[in-house]
């Protein structure tokens, strides 16, 4: 039986078996008290000298924290223990004795980090590793049920989706070779077979600094739609993401509340559309706002928290400067120096979680602009012939999933979004 489901009235005075962790032990006035833990919750579990077996009693006193075991026992209420119930025991059995555990809490990141393979069994690893699931379920469930077909893009590719310097080379069969950054040049050929489609994958980027929401290796929810264009894909996005806070908020209550986290944002989410401004106005609310940038630049993540002070749920920054985005992106036919592109922002300082454009299906522009940044048409051939062997209005997008754990499960740094997370510095464990 689970932890969780012994925390019940129906339970008391009832035997149960439970299997699991030690998660605290204190010895008081001959008893012994083990707070046992397993994925669904904790439990205080009491051993008395009086009611055990001599057996039990010694297994009871020579466990230590951490270590696994199976208790029996009785469940009684005890409005003082965690949850409001206790296991009076009957048998104590240690299955797998733990050796002194290294890890209290209280240490520092990197050695969390060093430790990360015993560190996920901290409670608060376990509630967020429970959102992500949920945001996952989430997520394919919004495609699955709107009629959009999964497919398997590769991992392993030929050039470059997004900039060249954050790609990750590897050596295939003496070849060159680099990590996928995203599925979207391959879902953008996939289109022209099935329409829509939507891919969940892990995405590579060599980033060069740690920051608070790049890792080297993260997993990427991307869609891709023929005949779709901006505001049909813009709004796409503000679905998914409205489904996939609502499940979350339904489902997840128990861990929120355990990461304190306030919902009311999120709840401001579930409401859709959300707002919309262009990067021009961007540019003058964080001049308004003395940040020093000038038109062209990029927006970082110090101008993006600046922007989210202004918002109380996602919003949308669109029309870009054409330097400051990939290749792919179409031409804004009004304005040729802008790209019909958008990037989702989460409130709360969190910034982007979504990039998504409208592609360019013109043969003739799209080769201009590969040559203009400097890549190798070449290389693009392919990528080139969707354009050539009827070419279709499209857009598409990309949700990074652990920038949206992050900010559903109010994180203040994306290692904690994904169980062994890849920087640059390491990749141990
Ligand atoms: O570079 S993106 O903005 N856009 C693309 O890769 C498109 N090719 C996606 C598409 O249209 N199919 O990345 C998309 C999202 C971005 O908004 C972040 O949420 C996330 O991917 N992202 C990252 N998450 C974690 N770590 C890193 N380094 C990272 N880079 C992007």
């Amino acid at each position: 039986m689970l932890i969780e489901d012994a925390l019940n009235e129906n339970c008391v005075d009832k035997s149960v078996e439970l299997k699991g962790w030690v998660y605290r032990k204190r010895n008081v006035g001959g008893k012994i008290f083990i707070v046992l833990r397993d994925s669904s919750g904790i439990i205080q579990c009491v051993v008395d000298r009086g009611v055990v077996n001599e057996d039990s009693w010694r297994q009871a006193e020579e466990i230590t924290r951490e270590s696994s075991c199976i208790v029996e026992g009785v469940v009684r209420r005890e409005p003082r223990a965690p949850g409001g119930y206790e296991v009076k025991v009957t048998r104590l059995k240690t299955i797998g004795l733990s050796a002194w555990f290294p890890i209290k809490g209280t240490e520092g990141v990197d050695y969390l980090l060093d430790h990360r393979h015993l560190w996920i069994r901290a409670r608060k690893m376990q509630a967020i590793m429970k959102i992500k699931h949920t945001v996952l379920e989430a997520g394919r469930e919004y495609f699955n049920r709107n009629g959009w077909w999964e497919v398997t893009p590769p991992i392993l590719t030929g050039s470059a989706c997004e900039s060249g310097a954050t790609q990750f080379e590897v050596n295939y069969f003496g070849q060159k070779a680099y990590l996928s950054q995203s599925a979207q040049l391959y879902l953008e050929a996939l289109i022209y077979s099935l329409d829509r489609v939507w891919s969940l994958t892990p995405s590579f980027r060599a980033e060069k600094s740690r920051t608070r929401r790049h890792l080297a290796e993260y997993w990427h929810l991307e869609a891709e739609a023929a005949w779709y264009g901006m505001e049909d894909m813009m709004k796409v996005t503000e679905e998914l993401v409205s489904y996939i806070v609502s499940r979350v908020l339904e489902e997840r209550e128990k861990e929120l509340k355990l990461l304190k986290r306030d919902t009311k944002i999120l709840e401001n989410t579930l409401e859709t559309p959300y707002p919309r401004i262009k990067y021009d106005e961007a540019i003058e609310i964080l001049q308004k706002k003395g940040v020093k940038i000038s038109w062209g630049e990029d927006l970082g993540a110090d101008e993006e928290r600046v922007l989210t002070e202004e918002f109380d749920r996602p919003f949308f920054i669109t029309h870009f400067p054409k330097e400051i985005k990939a290749f792919y992106m179409k031409l804004d036919p009004e304005n040729p120096n802008l790209v019909l592109g958008f990037d989702m922002l989460a409130p709360e300082g969190y910034g982007e979680i979504i990039g998504g454009s409208v592609r360019e299906d013109d043969y003739n522009v799209l080769y201009k602009r590969i040559l203009e940044v400097g890549l190798n048409p070449k290389e693009y051939e392919w990528y080139l012939d969707l354009r050539k062997y009827g070419t279709v209005p499209h857009s598409g997008f990309g949700l990074g999933i652990e920038r949206t754990v992050m900010w559903i499960a109010g994180l203040d740094h994306i290692r904690d979004a994904i169980p062994f997370p890849r920087f640059r510095e390491r990749i141990y464990p």
